[in-house]
């Protein structure tokens, strides 16, 4: 089969959006796949440390995610899950990335605009390279099929650059070391279902992030049942009762956004949701939408409770995913550097 990575961030704060835009996605391609699921700690310490709050919370993070995975049904046992810095070689084909990737593409990135906002000055050189490692990520276990959410789609584009560039720079060597006409695969973004964008519950224009300063604008992972309840019946809406059509939903970002929530965890298509819920008040629709909600999140959050009790157990998943994240990535990091002509 052929192999999936993606990763996420152990930057505290896992939400709906991270749920249902990765993780959910990640479960599903489990039977159709190799995929290695990464948390991806290095790309945590690319911001401010009072954003990823320290070294305790970034171990507790990392644990933290680990549990998600596993709580939400990714198999470590039949799949790989291992956070990043364990296994060197992300670093390495980073740095021959930095190389290869040119400033020009970097500076289109809008992630970094949006994250370094209007003090680019202070903004770790980590950040703005932060796309040349998340291209490593993937290229490294030489992974054709990435699955994240939209934000992530011009990153991925950039990785597919990288690729083609090293392929090209270094044609007659890559010939010459793996007898292959491209060493690294164009690896494919995977964005598809009703919540590819899952926005904040506060302002529907914007996505539900982990750094928004409002718990409110998003739904936690680890919320109880009546936390969730609360965010959704507070959730931003408009006066008018849901439209019947999916057409009706376009100029309503807020509507929009709670609709595609309700589908995505129903697993159902939004005219589907509307079929139903069509001309009803939104406070019909949020209790529907809160039920749903926990009954869908509220076993993952006490499977996650229950696995943080056991950091042992999260410690040696993570231990052997890395031992066998090595085996693929020390072979392809080998190719690379007989590829560039480093001596070893
Ligand atoms: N709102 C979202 N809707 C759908 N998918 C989302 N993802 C993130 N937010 C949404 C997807 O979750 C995966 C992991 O993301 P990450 O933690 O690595 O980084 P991020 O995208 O920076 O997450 P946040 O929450 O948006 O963090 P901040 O606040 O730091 O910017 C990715 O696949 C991503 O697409």
């Amino acid at each position: 089969p052929q192999r999936v990575f993606s990763g996420v961030q152990p930057t505290g704060n896992l939400h709906l959006g991270n749920y249902l835009g990765a993780i959910t996605r990640f479960v599903a391609l489990q039977d159709d796949y190799d995929c290695i699921y990464c948390v991806v700690d290095m790309h945590a310490i690319t911001q401010a440390v009072s954003v990823w709050g320290g070294p305790e919370e970034l171990t507790k993070s990392t644990r933290e995610v680990t549990a998600a995975f596993i709580a939400s049904g990714i198999d470590p046992e039949k799949h790989i899950v291992f956070n990043q810095s364990q296994v060197a070689e992300h670093a390495e084909l980073a740095w021959v990335f930095n190389c290869v990737a040119r400033m020009g593409w970097l500076n289109r990135m809008t992630q970094f605009k949006e994250k370094a906002g209007k003090h680019r000055e202070n903004a770790s050189v980590g950040l703005f390279a932060y796309p040349n490692l998340m291209a490593a990520d993937i290229l490294v276990y030489r992974a054709t099929h990435v699955p994240v959410g939209e934000d992530q789609k011009q990153h991925l584009e950039l990785a597919r650059d990288i690729a083609q560039k090293f392929n090209t720079d270094f044609a007659d060597s890559i010939r010459r070391v793996s007898g292959e006409d491209e060493f690294f695969p164009l690896p494919e973004p995977l964005i598809q279902g009703p919540a590819t964008r899952v926005m904040s519950l506060r302002d529907g224009t914007k996505k539900m992030s982990k750094s928004d300063p409002s718990d409110y604008s998003r739904i936690n992972l680890t919320d109880d049942a009546d936390t969730i309840a609360q965010k959704i019946r507070k959730a931003k809406t408009d006066p008018e009762p849901l439209p019947g059509e999916e057409d009706g939903l376009e100029p309503r970002p807020e509507a929009a956004n709670l609709v595609g929530i309700y589908a995505a965890l129903a697993d159902r298509s939004k005219a589907d949701v509307l079929a139903e819920f069509g001309g009803a008040q939104f406070s019909t629709f949020k209790t529907a939408l809160a039920d749903l909600s926990v009954a869908k999140l509220a076993p993952i959050a006490s499977e996650m409770r229950r696995l943080r009790d056991d950091p042992g157990y999260i410690d040696s998943v993570l231990e052997r995913g890395a031992g066998q994240a090595r085996d693929i990535a020390g072979p392809v990091m080998r190719n690379v550097k007989d590829i560039i002509g480093f001596l070893r």
